[in-house]
């Protein structure tokens, strides 16, 4: 199959998701356009199966806003037609499924039936879309995707609750591969992070107030005062400043590295103990997978899909919204004690290969097919 992919390029979930689905089906032998407004940041070898087609929107300064809906429709029905591809998968409703829609329409005048599948990754949902002056846009374009599909059942209860959907959503979780060891190639040294007797405990998002940052931050700071230990910040944002005052204030400067975006993911989390997810929200919570892969277990908030992930007691504990206290008391009870930690760090990996990537590809693959098929 030739297929489009429309994602957001930025560090951030939905883009790496995009992105990691792409090469994989790249892998298996299809031919994945990647277009977007910049090369996708886990994009970095393209291969002969790969593409990549950028977005411009030429600034003028009579707009007040620049109208990027209309460039990407237009760049995609000339990479359709250029290059024949056979479906759109927009990850994204906004505006992505929109102007994906708008590219169907104008394809179709020309003669032309491409199907799209539209991926629901949660702010597009939770957060964004649902907002009044988005409410319409984005149900029309749900209900005139072909296939619609959501990272969670969470994701998919909470759109059919937010919006007037007729459209039957498919549960397709993340994934995650596992085996990809880039720390054996390029190992990074534990003893630049902390000495051999503190835990390392790790945070990594992009820093938005959906994140609850001032919670990691307090949940470490009751930690480390039982348990020696370090926390590792990975990523950046908005709540980054307030975060590094934060700790400055409660004097723990020197325990918290603020390594801002960084590559190199699986070098930090092969050596962490803990990792901590506190969100207000998070339709899936792919960090905290990401981090179980790694065998790290983790502490999160109990929040939308981070249920259907991180399981309670197994691959570590899930607490209600701003219970820093249960959240420290739980990380506790993970890393002081040598055994415990061992087994919870086992049990993490093991619920992780439940989400493997051999698993989940084969069903957006068989969803693809379908989408074809349903038009012919
Ligand atoms: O919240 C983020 O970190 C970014 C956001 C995005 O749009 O990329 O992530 C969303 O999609 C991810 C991939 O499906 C999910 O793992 C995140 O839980 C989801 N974020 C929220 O729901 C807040």
């Amino acid at each position: 199959m030739k297929i489009a992919v429309v994602c957001y390029p930025t560090f951030g979930g939905s883009g790496v998701v995009a992105t990691e689905l792409g090469l994989e089906m790249a892998r298996r032998g299809h031919e994945i356009h990647f277009i977007t407004y910049r090369q996708p940041v886990r994009l970095a070898l393209l291969s002969p199966n790969v593409h990549y087609h950028e977005v411009n929107v030429p600034e003028y300064p009579l707009f007040h806003y620049q109208p990027y809906e209309l460039a990407l429709s237009s760049k995609l029905v000339d990479m359709v037609k250029l290059h024949k591809i056979d479906l759109l998968h927009v990850h994204y409703a906004i505006p992505h499924a929109y102007a994906g829609y708008m590219a169907k329409q104008m394809l179709k005048d020309e003669g032309i039936t491409i199907p799209m599948v539209t991926t629901l990754h949660g702010t597009d949902i939770t957060l964004v879309g649902n907002h009044p002056f988005y409410k319409t846009a984005v149900t029309f374009s749900i209900n005139k995707s072909d296939k619609v599909t959501s990272v969670s059942q969470s994701l998919k209860d909470d759109t059919l609750r937010l919006f007037n959907i007729r459209k039957e959503i498919e549960v397709i979780p993340n994934f995650i591969e596992l085996n990809n060891d880039n720390s054996i190639q390029n190992p990074c040294k534990r003893s630049v992070m902390a000495q051999a007797d503190e835990r390392i405990i790790t945070h990594i998002s992009n820093f938005r107030k959906v994140k609850n940052i001032p919670d990691v931050i307090q949940i470490f700071y009751l930690i480390q005062q039982k348990v020696k230990a370090k926390l590792m910040m990975v990523g950046d944002g908005p709540e980054r400043a307030k975060a590094e005052k934060l700790c400055e204030e409660l004097g723990i400067s020197d325990k918290v590295i603020f390594f801002g975006n960084s590559n190199e993911i699986n070098q930090i989390l092969n050596y962490s103990d803990l990792f901590l997810l506190p969100s207000q929200t998070e339709s899936f919570g792919l960090a905290a997978l990401e981090a179980m892969a790694c065998k790290v277990p983790v502490i999160s908030s109990n929040s939308g899909g981070l249920r259907e992930v991180n399981i309670q007691g197994v691959s570590g504990y899930l607490s209600d919204v701003g219970n820093v206290i249960e959240m420290a008391e739980n990380g506790i009870k993970i890393i002081s004690n040598d055994k415990n930690l061992l087994e919870f760090k086992n049990r993490a990996l093991e619920v992780a290969h439940s989400f493997s990537i051999e698993k989940i590809v084969p069903l957006y693959e068989n969803l693809y097919k379908k989408a074809i098929n349903d038009l012919k």
